[in-house]
């Protein structure tokens, strides 16, 4: 198997600095626990934060653990307390944290966080990159790293990337609240591969990718005009052997025969154990057994409720307050029903070791799982796996993804407080044979999805996923960027060609918004006086759109893909003739399938038609553009067109109206120096059409011949201004 380096917001080692002393110790959490394994293999690598400030650190310090943590296959990205603070602490868990779990979060003034947020999640994709070697698999995993992968994938579009997130994806009506919504999708599609526990999360994405317009969505994937980004559901398991068997070590035993001592052997066990965290409902399951102890008095000494909390987000205030809640009702549940040799909660705020919590899982009667929403919880699983004996009850939230596969757990609704009292009553209540059987259920599940079939599954659809064949192109930069500026000051007739759409300007819901700015125009002119007035701008769009936009008296519009030109204030010629006569038959057939897509419409121009669906619902676009393009295609061949998916449109032309006979045509002008920028299928005919020695550059993604690739429109308007300014 190659190379995977895992990318996560915490490494599987932490560090802490006791009494100046540096401590290496291991991560806690579903996470950390689950991909552990990778790190045994030396060809891998795992990015990650220690969880340790910059500033607690010496330049020695980082050196220290650098060597350290390398022993482990472990590379760290180090943070100062303000990136922990905006990114960790603010955007990842007051904002998207709460948000995901629908609950309320911190939506006012975000900008500053978020800053920071992106600011991190570059750095996290700058170690990857100087780690992994081009065309490596990379994944990364959770909401701290949502823009991770679309930042690897400008620096490396061969690697395969895969992304996980292990927290539920929100509704579309929830997710819509995030003012960065659109970014943050965006990010997670840079991904070819993207995870979710289940397949209510799977489908919440594509809804909130149609709504954003962020590619096409279709059943499972995301569809852009290059590439595929799959979308599938994979439910995390558990290592069920390690926690099956864990009761035939001696610790564990040892263990047992302790709990069992101190919580007293006759007494029913009801075992929670939670990350200290607002989601996971402690405070209601704590009044919920209030309820319980309240209104049954014969339950009374024979109960016990052993609550595991586990040390989390400290450094945020509502976590903070919510440990002193649960601790005063702890606290108050104890004075009320507590007598001399029965304390009725019997509270930790800590992390143990593995022979301690299997342990636990051993002597409790009851898991009392009940999250208020959660990825997927693994402590239900855990405690399952622990119970080959067949005895014990699950009580699991059914807003748990868990609750998807164990639905034979007594599976409670965590918003009625009603519904976890009933819960607990008929968990206490329930039969042996009953329990039996819905153990031996739930475990033959676990046991054919553990956390070896998790991992062997996501990276074979990784591996399989649509990878793109392409050749690298190189991006516009360095010492390359730096030689075509020189060039272009040395050259005497210097000649550019740019397209407009997708180049001069990003694309816009209606093809008429894309107006140019008056930023846009005015670096047109001084790009114009530079080159000498031999500027073409070359276009798929009508004479009638370009025209009022750009004709000065020093610029070239070539419409149409060039069937039309026009030089400064001369008027229009016509470079190739095409016949137009076909328009009459394919035209009212776009036309029909337009009235049937809400949001689609047909463009006619002089040479072609186009039928746009960038404003239509992306589902019926897809499936009407698919229809379309099978009704069409034998009208087509017979009369000499052909048929070009664009950037959301669907065109219909013939193959001689293109900007390579237009570009032939223009440079029969004398030039000693050609640059040439593009963007789409049609631009590739302006390429092929120059000689070898001309810059030729590609914004965005997708096979190209060009010899260089920009990213964006932003980037290529300030590589514009360079220009100009050379
Ligand atoms: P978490 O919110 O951390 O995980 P969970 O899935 O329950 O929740 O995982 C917790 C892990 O920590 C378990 O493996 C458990 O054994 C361990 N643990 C809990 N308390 C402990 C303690 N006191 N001491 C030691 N270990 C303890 C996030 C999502 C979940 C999702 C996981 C994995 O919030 O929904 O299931 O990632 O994707």
């Amino acid at each position: 198997m190659s190379q995977v380096t895992i990318v996560s917001n915490r490494l599987p080692i932490s560090v802490r600095k006791t009494d100046g002393e540096l401590e290496f110790y291991p991560s806690v959490g579903g996470l950390a626990t689950s991909l552990a394994s990778y790190t045994k293999d030396k060809k891998n690598n795992w990015v990650g934060w220690p969880g340790i400030v910059s500033e607690e650190l010496t330049d020695e310090d980082k050196e220290t653990i650098g060597s350290e943590l390398i022993k482990h296959n472990c590379y760290p990205v180090f943070l100062s307390q303000k990136q922990v603070d905006g990114f960790y602490n603010g955007y990842s868990n007051e904002v998207l944290w709460p948000l995901f779990h629908n609950m309320p979060s911190g939506l006012q003034n975000l900008t500053h966080d978020w800053n920071i947020y992106r600011q991190v999640n570059r750095l996290f994709a700058e170690v990857v990159t100087g780690l992994s070697t081009p065309e490596s698999t990379i994944w990364v995993h959770d909401y701290q790293l949502l823009l991770v992968p679309e930042m690897l994938r400008l620096e490396r579009p061969y690697d395969l990337i895969g992304f996980f997130l292990h927290i539920p994806f929100p509704t579309t009506a929830v997710f819509k609240k995030l003012p960065q919504a659109k970014s943050l999708l965006k990010g997670m599609v840079g991904a070819d591969l993207i995870g979710f526990h289940t397949d209510t999360y799977v489908q919440d994405f594509l809804e909130s990718t149609q709504q954003f317009h962020v590619g096409t969505p279709a059943p499972g994937q995301v569809i852009f005009d290059d590439r595929v980004v799959r979308v599938t559901d994979f439910p995390l398991g558990i290592d069920y052997a390690k926690f099956s068997q864990a009761g035939k070590q001696s610790p564990v035993q040892k263990q047992v025969k302790a709990n069992r001592k101190k919580y007293g052997k006759r007494k029913k066990i009801i075992l929670t154990v939670d990350r200290l965290d607002p989601t996971k409902g402690l405070v209601e399951r704590l009044m919920a057994y209030q309820e319980l102890l309240r209104n049954n008095r014969r339950l009374r000494k024979k109960v016990v409720m052993v609550m595991l909390a586990i040390p989390t987000r400290s450094d945020i205030k509502a976590y903070r307050r919510l440990k002193t809640k649960v601790e005063q009702l702890v606290e108050d549940i104890n004075t009320t029903y507590g007598k001399r040799r029965w304390q009725p909660v019997h509270y930790m705020y800590k992390t143990v070791p593995f022979e301690e919590l299997a342990a636990l899982y051993r002597v409790a009667d009851i898991a009392f799982i009940a999250p208020i929403k959660d990825g997927m919880n693994l402590v239900a699983k855990e405690y399952v796996a622990s119970r080959p004996d067949k005895q014990g009850v699950l009580i699991l939230s059914e807003t748990a993804g868990a609750a998807q596969e164990l639905s034979d757990a007594l599976l409670v609704n965590p918003k009625r407080p009603k519904s976890l009292v009933e819960g607990l009553s008929s968990a206490l209540a329930m039969r042996p044979k009953e329990l039996k059987r819905r153990l031996a259920d739930m475990q033959k599940q676990l046991a054919a999805n553990t956390i070896h079939n998790w991992k062997s599954e996501f990276m074979t659809s990784l591996r399989s996923s649509n990878i793109q064949l392409e050749q690298p192109t190189k991006h516009l930069a360095g010492f390359e960027l730096d030689k075509l500026l020189h060039d272009f000051t040395q050259a005497e007739q210097p000649t550019l060609l740019l397209d407009y759409d997708g180049v001069l300007t990003a694309f816009t819901n209606k093809p008429s918004e894309a107006k140019p700015t008056p930023q846009l125009l005015a670096l047109l002119k001084k790009l114009t006086k530079r080159a000498k007035g031999s500027v073409l701008i070359i276009s798929g769009r009508s004479r009638e759109d370009l025209e009022p936009w750009l004709a000065n008296r020093e610029l070239t519009l070539a419409a149409e893909h060039g069937a039309l030109m026009k030089s400064g204030s001369a008027p229009w010629r016509r470079i190739v003739d095409i016949p137009t006569g076909w328009k009459k038959t394919i035209l009212p057939i776009l036309q029909k399938y337009a009235d049937k897509t809400p949001g689609a419409f047909v463009e006619e121009k002089e040479s072609s038609l186009v039928w746009h669906y960038r404003g239509a619902s992306p589902f019926y676009a897809q499936k009407y553009s698919t229809i379309l393009t099978r009704i069409l295609k034998p009208l087509l061949h017979p009369r000499g067109l052909n048929l070009y998916r664009g950037n959301m449109i669907l065109e219909i032309k013939s193959p001689d109206a293109n900007k390579g006979v237009a570009t032939s045509h223009w440079l029969k002008k004398k030039h000693d120096f050609i640059l040439a920028i593009g963007d789409d299928y049609t631009d590739e005919d302006m390429f092929a059409a120059l000689p070898d020695d001309a810059y030729t550059v590609k914004v965005g993604r997708g096979k190209t011949l060009a010899h260089f690739r920009l990213n964006t429109v932003e980037e290529t308007a300030q590589f514009l201004e360079r220009l100009a300014r050379a």
